[in-house]
């Protein structure tokens, strides 16, 4: 992994300002690749290019704004315009109850940000990429997309989404020498538990209690290994746990029998 056969010149990472986005940008600032880093806290842009030596364009907006992501690409700098790698990794969990009692406000909000804007994003970036015969879609998906578990309902059915879609690209770009890569990460510590119950920080620091989750820079580890593979050869799904994780089968409920 450490010998790579190839380099994106131009990566385009969402949500930058998170766990996974710093993790990534770190990893191909490392490799030499020039910088786009997308996030709603310009601060937070700022302080992260600040540690890089590589040209980066920062690029302030709401993923969902969609009116907002087109102008900022159709205006990237001509060095930035060749977009080689998009990550898009921006996305969110809100809330863990049964369906029964969640917030259709929040099943908004997560339709919007893992499926509509990723998918705008990816409709915006995709042309330039099969024009020039070359380039790579990297999606954030999770496992949750395969495995349904209580209170996952519009977080799982999102993920599923962006797994489908990213096997849906494949099947078009045949041909074109566009790749397309579903990361499909379990339980990671970041922030994501955080947002998911809504700054109650007791609640999301009992997800990684007395456990071993897997670190933004594992995650990392699997995106830059796909994207610099040589260009004949394309991953469509990485899949990974930590080792304390695994699947925990179907639930069942019983009702005693009267007497019994
Ligand atoms: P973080 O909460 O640390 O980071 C999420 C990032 O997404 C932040 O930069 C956040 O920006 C950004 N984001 C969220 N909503 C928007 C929006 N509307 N517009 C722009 N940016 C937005 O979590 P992770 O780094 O863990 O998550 C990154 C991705 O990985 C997500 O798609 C998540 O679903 C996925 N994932 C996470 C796993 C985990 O266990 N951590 C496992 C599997 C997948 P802001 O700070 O402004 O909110
Ligand atoms: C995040 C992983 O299992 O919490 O996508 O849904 S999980």
């Amino acid at each position: 992994m450490s010998n790579p056969g190839y380099t994106p010149e131009t990566v385009l990472i969402t949500g930058a300002t998170g766990g996974f986005g710093r993790a990534f940008a770190r990893r191909f600032a490392a490799l030499g690749s020039r910088l786009i880093l997308a996030g709603r806290d310009l601060n937070k842009l700022k302080a992260l290019a600040e540690e890089f030596k590589v040209p980066t364009h920062l690029l302030a907006f709401d993923v969902r704004d969609r009116a907002a992501v087109e102008s900022a690409l159709r205006d990237l700098p001509p060095d930035f315009a060749a977009i080689d790698l998009l990550v898009n990794n921006a996305g969110l969990a809100l809330g863990a109850d049964p369906a029964y009692r969640a917030s259709i406000d929040d099943w908004e909000v997560m339709v919007d940000t893992n499926d509509k804007a990723l998918v705008v994003m990816t409709g915006l970036v995709l042309p330039g990429m099969v024009e020039r015969g070359r380039g790579h879609i990297i999606n954030i998906s999770s496992i949750a997309g395969s495995y349904p578990y209580p209170g996952g309902h519009v977080y799982c059915a999102s993920k599923a989404f962006v797994t489908q879609f990213s096997l849906s690209l494949r099947a078009d770009l045949t041909g074109t020498g566009v790749r397309v890569t579903s990361i499909e990460p379990g339980m990671v510590e970041t922030d994501f538990s955080l947002v998911r119950f809504k700054g109650d920080a007791a609640k999301a620091a009992k997800v990684y209690a007395d456990t071993t989750p897997l670190t933004a820079e594992d995650v990392a580890e699997s995106v830059v290994w796909a994207a610099t593979l040589p260009p004949h050869f394309n991953i469509n799904r990485i899949e990974l746990m930590p080792t304390v994780q695994g699947p925990g089968g179907l639930t069942v409920h019983r009702t005693p029998k009267a007497g019994a």
